[in-house]
């Protein structure tokens, strides 16, 4: 049997945090942004994906600016 690893090793990913540095900001906004208008790329959209129906919109991107201001 395997054993799974430890949790502390995997920290909680941040919902809407596309660039990995554990926050999320606007720098995460602009990625998603940009990436709705077919700029740059987006390689960890999963995390984008807040309304959670496997693809991103402009949904999300609404989704992810009312959590940032919710934060901050
Ligand atoms: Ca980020
Ligand atoms: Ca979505």
């Amino acid at each position: 049997m395997k054993l799974l690893p430890k949790t502390d090793e995997f920290p909680e990913l941040v919902p809407g945090d596309v660039n990995l540095d554990f926050v999320l900001d606007t720098k995460d906004l602009l990625i998603v942004q940009d990436w709705l208008l077919g700029i740059g790329s987006l390689p960890v959209w999963q995390n984008a994906d807040l309304d959670q129906d496997g693809k991103i919109t402009i949904f999300d991107l609404t989704a992810m600016k009312q959590l940032l201001l919710s934060e901050s």
